[in-house]
């Protein structure tokens, strides 16, 4: 009976020590940083006002727009029109393409917020109603010179800038 119970313990023994020496190392702690380095968003924050009450007068409070390479835009803009006919988006596209995307905006239609499916639209807001403030948000493209635009139809020509990146 005793050498049972040894046999037994000496059983246990080599398992209890081949599991401390098991193939899985014990983790390696490593000084880990308490916080994920997560590299800071670096905002570059507009405001634009959509002016004017008729196709005359309306017009963007800004004409030249200048972002860093690398950063993040955020534009609100803020429709101070209250005719009802007064409906302002804001389109950055490519330089050069503005009567094409305007052409295109019309027939992508209000539904799209006359926002066509191109590739040469950076970033584009939602329609703005009268009084109505839309903000939007986007990575700023590479080093370039670009244009904005309101791509409500008729409002083209009236309502535009340029969008700098350097
Ligand atoms: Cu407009």
């Amino acid at each position: 009976m005793k050498n049972i119970y040894l046999s037994l313990i000496l059983f246990l023994t080599i398992i209890i020590m081949s599991c401390g020496s098991s193939e899985s190392p014990t983790p390696v702690v490593i000084n880990k940083p308490s916080k994920e380095v997560i590299a800071e968003k670096i905002w570059e924050e507009f405001d634009i006002s959509a002016e004017g009450n008729n196709m005359q007068e309306m017009k963007y409070s800004m004409k030249n727009i200048q972002v860093k390479e690398g950063s993040w835009v955020r534009i609100n803009l803020k429709n101070e029109g209250v005719d009802p006919a007064m409906i302002h988006n804001l389109l950055v596209i490519n330089y050069g393409t503005r009567a094409e995307v305007a052409q295109m905006a019309i027939e992508a239609g209000v539904e799209a917020n006359y926002i066509p499916d191109s590739e040469d639209v950076i970033a584009a807001s939602k329609l703005a109603q009268p009084g109505e403030t839309i903000t939007f948000e986007f990575k700023a493209p590479p080093k370039n010179n670009y244009e904005f635009f309101c791509s409500y139809p008729g409002h083209a020509q009236m309502m535009r800038g340029y969008f700098f990146v350097k």
